[in-house]
This record gives C-alpha cells, sequence and structure tokens, in this order.
C-alpha cells in the first residue's frame, strides 16, 4: 500500500490556517533550494556564508517575523514555529542564526527598546542588512546567569562596560551585540555596535556540533558608551529572560524539523537497503524503531501547535515552554539517534542528514536552557519549591 508521510499519520496539517501552510510551504521551498545543497559543505568547513545567507532570510521575510511594525511581518506564532522547523529541517544552525536574529537580538529591541534604538536598527535587522546577537552567557555564567560578572558603570552620562561572554552566535558577524551587563541598577541591556573601541568577537572554532552556525566570545575592554546604548525598557535579569522563552519557542518547533529530517531520511534508506535477502523496512524490528518515532514526532507537533495555539492567545507561561522544550528536543535527539542506526555506516557521513542533525541536537539540548534547567522549572511549578540553588 502507499506508504503514509510520519507526520501525515495524525493528520495535523488540519490544524493549520491557510496562511500558515501557505508560509510553511515558501519557507520549505526556499530551504530546500537555497540552503539544503550547501548545508552539509559548510558543516564540513565549519564555515558559512552568514553576510548572504542573512540577506537571502531577510529577503525570505523570517527575520523577526512575529514582530509587528520595522519592516517585520507581524505573522501569528504558529506561523513562526513553523518557519523555524523548516529551516531547522535542513540545519539547526541556520535556525540558530534566525532565532537569534529575529527572538533575542531583534526582539530584546523591539520589546526593550527606544523608539530611536527601534528606528536604527530594526528594519535593517528584518531585512537581513544588519546581523545582531545577543550575549548573556559567561564562561563561567550560562544555566545561572544571574551570576554574570561583566559590568557597567556609569562615567558622568556615559557607560563603561568590562567583562566576556561566551558561546554567543552569531557573535563574530553581527552589527550590534546586544550585551547584558550588572550595573548598580541590576542587569540592564547595552547596545554594542560592532567596532566599539574595546570591543572584540574572537570565533569559537573546533566545534563538533553546530557547525553552520557562527559562535563567538565577546570581550569588552573598558568599553565606552552614549548614554542611549542602553534598552531603556530593561531592568533586572527578567529582561534578557523574557527574551529567552521567544528564541525556546521557535526551538520546540524547530526541534521537530530535524527530527523529521531524520525519520524521512531513515524510511527511505530503509525501504532501499537490502539485509539478508530482504528490505530493511520489512523487518518487523526496524517498523518498531519507525513506529515509535513517528508516535514521538506527532505527540511533538501536537504540543508545538498547542503552545503555538497559547501564544497566539496570549496565555503561554514560561513553565509551558519549558514543558515543550525538554520533551521536544529530548525526543528529537531521541529520534536522530535512532535513525542513525537505520542506516549504518552511512549514518555517520555527511552524505546523510542524520548525524549532523544529532551532533547539532546536543547544543540545542544545552542552549536556552538545558535539559536540567527546564526539569526544574517545571519541578518548581508542579512543587511550588526552586531547586536551582
Ligand atoms: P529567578 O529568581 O527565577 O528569576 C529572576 C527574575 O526573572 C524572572 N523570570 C522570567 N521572566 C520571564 N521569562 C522567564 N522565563 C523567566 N524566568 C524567570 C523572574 O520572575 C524574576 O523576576 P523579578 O522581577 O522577580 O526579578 O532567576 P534564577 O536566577 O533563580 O534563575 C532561574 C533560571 C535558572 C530558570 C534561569 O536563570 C534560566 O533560565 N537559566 C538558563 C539560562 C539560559 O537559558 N541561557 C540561554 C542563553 S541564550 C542562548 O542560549 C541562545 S542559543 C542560540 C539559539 O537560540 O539558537
Ligand atoms: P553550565 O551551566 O555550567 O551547566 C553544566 C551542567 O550542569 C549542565 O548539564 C546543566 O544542566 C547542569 N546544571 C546547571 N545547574 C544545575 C542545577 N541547579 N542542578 C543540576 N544540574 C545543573 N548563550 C548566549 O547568551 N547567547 C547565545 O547566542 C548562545 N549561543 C550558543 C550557541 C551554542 C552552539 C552553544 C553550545 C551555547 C550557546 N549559548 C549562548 C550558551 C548556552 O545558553 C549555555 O551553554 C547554556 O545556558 C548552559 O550553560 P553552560 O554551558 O555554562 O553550562
Amino acid at each position: 500500500s502507499t506508504p503514509t508521510h510520519p507526520l501525515a499519520l495524525l493528520a495535523l496539517d488540519g490544524l493549520l490556517g491557510d496562511e500558515e501552510r501557505e508560509i510553511r510551504a515558501t519557507v520549505r521551498a526556499a530551504a530546500d533550494r537555497e540552503l539544503r545543497p550547501h548545508v552539509a559543505g559548510w558543516f564540513e568547513k565549519g564555515e558559512i556564508p552568514a553576510r548572504e545567507l542573512a540577506r537571502a532570510l531577510g529577503g525570505l521575510g523570517v527575520l523577526g517575523m512575529h514582530l509587528e511594525g520595522y519592516g517585520c511581518a507581524g505573522t501569528s506564532a504558529v506561523a513562526y514555529g513553523l518557519a523555524c522547523m523548516e529551516l531547522e529541517a535542513v540545519d539547526s544552525g541556520l535556525r540558530s542564526l534566525v532565532s537569534v536574529q529575529g527572538s533575542l537580538a531583534m526582539y530584546a529591541i523591539w520589546k526593550h527598546g527606544s523608539e530611536e534604538q527601534k528606528q536604527r536598527w530594526l528594519p535593517k535587522m528584518a531585512a537581513g542588512e544588519y546581523i545582531g546577537c545577543f550575549g548573556l552567557t559567561e564562561p563561567d555564567a550560562g544555566s545561572d546567569p544571574g551570576a554574570m560578572r561583566t559590568n557597567a558603570k556609569r562615567d558622568g552620562s556615559d557607560w563603561i562596560l568590562n567583562g566576556t561572554k561566551m558561546w554567543i552566535t552569531n557573535g563574530s558577524v553581527a552589527d550590534v551585540a546586544v550585551v547584558w551587563a550588572r550595573t548598580e541598577e541590576g542587569v540592564r541591556g547595552f547596545l554594542v555596535p560592532a567596532g566599539t573601541p574595546g570591543f572584540s568577537a574572537p570565533e569559537i572554532k573546533m566545534k563538533l556540533s553546530l557547525r553552520a552556525s557562527v559562535t563567538a566570545e565577546l570581550v569588552l575592554d573598558d568599553v565606552r558608551l552614549p548614554a542611549d546604548a542602553v534598552l531603556p525598557g530593561a531592568r533586572g535579569l527578567s529582561g534578557p529572560l523574557g527574551c529567552l522563552n521567544e528564541a525556546r519557542f521557535g526551538i520546540v518547533f524547530g526541534a521537530l524539523g530535524a527530527a523529521r529530517d531524520c525519520l524521512e531520511t531513515a524510511i527511505s534508506y530503509a525501504k532501499d537497503r537490502t539485509v539478508f535477502d530482504r528490505s530493511l523496512a520489512s523487518y518487523q524490528l526496524t517498523q518498531q524503531k519507525l513506529a515509535d518515532m513517528a508516535v514521538e514526532l506527532g505527540k511533538g507537533m501536537l504540543l508545538a501547535l498547542h503552545l503555538g495555539r497559547l501564544k497566539d492567545a496570549g496565555e503561554l507561561t514560561p513553565e509551558q515552554i519549558s514543558v515543550g522544550k525538554l520533551n521536544n528536543v529530548r525526543e528529537a535527539i531521541a529520534i536522530a539517534r535512532e535513525c542513525r542506526t537505520l542506516l549504518g555506516a552511512n549514518g555517520i557521513t555527511l552524505e546523510y542528514p542524520v548525524l549532523r542533525h544529532a551532533n547539532n541536537l546536543e547544543s540545542v539540548l544545552t542552549y536556552e536552557g538545558t535539559s536540567e534547567v527546564h526539569s526544574l522549572v517545571i519541578g518548581k511549578a508542579l512543587t511550588g519549591e526552586q531547586a536551582f540553588r
């Protein structure tokens, strides 16, 4: 009989609106045409043409697409999630570029910036002419950003920033860095343009994961900024943590894109591959693996869509996002690894996407809150007791 696509098993497309389906189809077609043919090469080299990519993604309309105004499309959260899914079906690194640009750097300015800051940065960031990054993590403060050492002190009306940020996506290619720093008034966000004296962003090399993504350190050595470099609307850790909600939401959908790509590859491989005189797909052990993965993919998709509808209704809570990020990344990495087994030795090469996705998902499991952090957020919601410290 005719095979059913894993995501068609539950007929979930019926839960999408026409515009959401159209946006998904547009992003999928562009990603398959312009990104997929190159991505294994970028991953192998550990280099991406970041500027060209940002312009292409800006042209596609996905940078800050769920924001209103300033050249942004103002789509539904679900449409944004579906775009993340299509991009991550190609590579988590490409979705990362879009997450960091739209949901972290642009969102921080959109939510907390002055009108002048928004006018100066957002339209060009939406178009992909300017690239942004978001510096929260430090060498000694990752899961616990409240332990950050980067500080900003007033000098007359200016600010002087000192410190180091670590693992910053888009860092060395960014035109503007959103840098979070400790001040006498609590944690505040600063817009640091590239080229500011005392500011440098050396790239981090030798990564085994997210190789099709730029990751950098941000070094701030007596960086002098004018008074209007501070984001006026954010005070305290809730400023940066609120931005993380946006990017985490995109990952809830995005991770399923990587899983879907692995499962499609594994099904097609299993049907073509002959072992012991029969197709690999015809064995019960194989079908058990495929069925379990399709069930998890479908459940993850239902969860993502439910959270997306809550977000569009303005009702989504951080705890709910933690449920989605924890489950969907955990299942995506399990699917990627299981698909790798079905491909045998071929599964370890860049000829197929499965180990590339599995390796990328190691980063996705860690960034935007590790799986342990999200378990603790859920544990706190369930018990009323925080177990972080
Ligand atoms: P805690 O005392 O709980 O909270 C401090 C203040 O923040 C508020 N808050 C939130 N606000 C909005 N959204 C959230 N999700 C929030 N979580 C907490 C909270 O209400 C409080 O506000 P106020 O007004 O009372 O001061 O903070 P804590 O220090 O105990 O830490 C809690 C914890 C561990 C959950 C948090 O720090 C955390 O999420 N840690 C993980 C850090 C993280 O995810 N870093 C990601 C860096 S960016 C990145 O990885 C980009 S990857 C690239 C890509 O996306 O592709
Ligand atoms: P740690 O916080 O040191 O954690 C180490 C281990 O301890 C983890 O398993 C963790 O879950 C566990 N742990 C921590 N606290 C507890 C606890 N209370 N109880 C039990 N276990 C605990 N950051 C940015 O700011 N901007 C970016 O653009 C960005 N991009 C990234 C890109 C990549 C490729 C990667 C890998 C990371 C990126 N990050 C970025 C950093 C990322 O957010 C951090 O790596 C993450 O928050 C975890 O911090 P850490 O690596 O310092 O690990």
